[in-house]
C-alpha cells in the first residue's frame, strides 16, 4: 500500500460522568483522531490517546499534531509498505513520541486488514471470539458512592473491579470493598501516587487480596518497584513505566512487575504491543490491555489486540456507553455479561459514523 491522504481531526467528547485519577479530573475528552487513505482508496483510522494536558505522560494532544504534522506523516506518505511492521522502521529517525507513532500505525493495521480481507483481531494472530472485560472507576466523593457504582457494575457482569488510590483514599477504600465484596476479582491503581517510603501503608493491601496493585510508583522508575515487591504480596503490575519489549524486558529482570497493562499508544503501536504479548508469554507473565477513556475507534483496536492469548486476565474496555452517550461507532462495543463479542468483518470491524465524528470535530486538517 501507499497511503495517498491523511485527515487529522481534534475530537471533543463529553464523558458522562467525571473520570477522577491521583492526577485529575477529566469531564471532557480531547484526542485526535487520524484517517487515512491508500491509493486504492481504502480508508483507515486511528486514534491518538494522548491527552489534553501532559498529567499521564510527557505526551499532549498538540505534541501529537505537531509530530504527525512534521515529522511522522512525512516519513510516510507515499511510501511503499507492505506490512504495518514496517511503520516502525519507517520512524527509525524519531525518538519517542510513541502516542503520536501509534495513531498512525493503528490506521495502517486497520488498511492492511481490510486488504487482506481479515479482522484486524485476526490479523494481528489473535484466537479469541469474545473478550473478558473490566471496569476501571475513579475516585468518587465518598466510599458510600463507591460501593454503590461498584455494586452496579458487578450486577452488570464486569469482570474485574479496578479502583483508582491516592493517599488518603487507599486503605480504608479498599478494605470496605473487600468487605462488600468478598469474591469479587478487585484491583487499584495508583497512577504513580506513592513513593517507597510508603511501602508499610501499601503493604497494608496484602490483607485483601487484590488481583493486584498497578503503578505504585514512580512514573518512570523500575528500580523501587522491584524494591516494594520483594515487600508485598500483592502483585505489582506496571502501566506508565512500560514504553518497549526492552522496558518489559528490564522490569521482568528485575522482578518489578509480575503483570504487565499493554496500552498500545504507550508503547508506540500495535506492532510493539504484541512483541510485549509474545515475550511475556514466553516468560509466564501474564498482561491485560489497559484504557485511556478512547473514543470507539481506539476501543476497537483494543478489543482486537486482546484477543492474543496471553491476554488472560480482562482488560479496562468497558463498553462505549459507560463513556458516551453517542460513540463514533456503529454499533458501539457492547458489554454483555463481562464479555466483548469481537467483530469478524474486515478491518477494525466497525463501521465510523462520518456525521456523529463531524458533530465532535473542532479542528481538521488535510495531508497529501
Ligand atoms: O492508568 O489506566 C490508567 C484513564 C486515564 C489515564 C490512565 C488510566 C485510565 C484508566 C481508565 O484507568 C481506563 C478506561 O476506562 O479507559
Ligand atoms: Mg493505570
Amino acid at each position: 500500500m501507499k497511503i495517498t491522504e491523511i485527515t487529522i481531526r481534534h475530537l471533543q467528547m463529553e464523558l458522562k460522568a467525571p473520570f477522577t485519577t491521583s492526577f485529575g479530573t477529566f469531564t471532557t475528552r480531547d484526542f485526535l483522531l487520524l484517517e487515512a487513505k491508500d491509493e486504492s482508496g481504502t480508508v483507515g483510522w486511528g486514534e491518538s490517546v494522548a491527552f489534553h494536558s501532559p498529567w499521564y505522560n510527557e505526551e499532549t494532544l498538540k505534541t501529537n499534531w505537531h509530530m504527525l504534522e512534521d515529522y511522522l506523516i512525512p516519513l510516510i506518505l507515499h511510501k511503499e509498505i507492505n506490512h504495518p511492521d514496517e511503520v516502525n522502521k519507517l520512524f527509525e529517525t524519531i525518538r519517542k513520541n510513541n502516542m503520536a507513532k501509534s495513531t498512525i500505525e493503528g490506521a495502517i493495521w486497520d488498511i492492511y486488514a481490510q486488504q487482506t480481507n481479515q479482522s484486524l483481531a485476526a490479523a494481528l494472530g489473535g484466537t479469541k471470539d469474545k473478550i473478558e472485560v473490566g471496569i476501571s472507576i475513579g475516585i468518587q466523593k465518598s466510599i458510600d458512592d463507591l460501593v454503590a457504582l461498584v455494586d452496579g457494575y458487578v450486577k452488570e457482569g464486569y469482570k474485574r473491579i479496578k479502583v483508582k488510590i491516592k493517599p488518603g483514599w487507599d486503605i480504608d477504600v479498599m478494605r470496605t470493598l473487600r468487605e462488600n465484596f468478598p469474591d469479587v476479582a478487585i484491583m487499584a491503581d495508583a497512577n504513580s501516587a506513592y513513593r517507597l517510603e510508603d511501602a508499610a501503608l501499601l503493604k497494608q493491601l496484602d490483607a485483601f487480596n487484590l488481583t493486584m496493585v498497578e503503578q505504585p510508583l514512580a512514573s518512570d522508575d523500575i528500580i523501587d518497584h522491584a524494591t516494594l515487591q520483594k515487600q508485598m504480596d500483592t502483585p505489582i503490575c506496571l502501566d506508565e513505566s512500560i514504553h518497549s519489549l526492552e522496558d518489559a524486558r528490564k522490569a521482568i529482570e528485575l522482578g518489578s512487575t509480575k503483570i504487565i497493562n499493554i496500552k498500545i499508544g504507550r508503547v508506540g503501536g500495535l506492532t510493539e504491543a504484541k512483541r510485549i504479548h509474545d515475550y511475556c508469554e514466553a516468560k509466564g507473565i501474564p498482561v491485560w490491555c489497559g484504557g485511556m477513556l478512547e473514543s470507539g475507534i481506539g476501543r476497537a483496536h483494543n478489543v482486537a489486540l486482546t484477543t492474543l492469548s496471553n491476554f488472560t486476565l480482562p482488560g479496562d474496555t468497558a463498553g462505549s456507553s459507560r463513556y458516551w452517550e453517542k460513540d463514533i461507532i456503529e454499533p458501539e462495543v457492547i458489554v454483555n455479561d463481562g464479555y466483548i463479542e469481537v467483530p469478524q468483518t474486515a478491518g477494525i470491524g466497525y463501521e465510523v459514523n462520518r456525521d456523529t465524528v463531524e458533530s465532535y470535530t473542532v479542528d481538521k486538517k488535510i495531508y497529501k
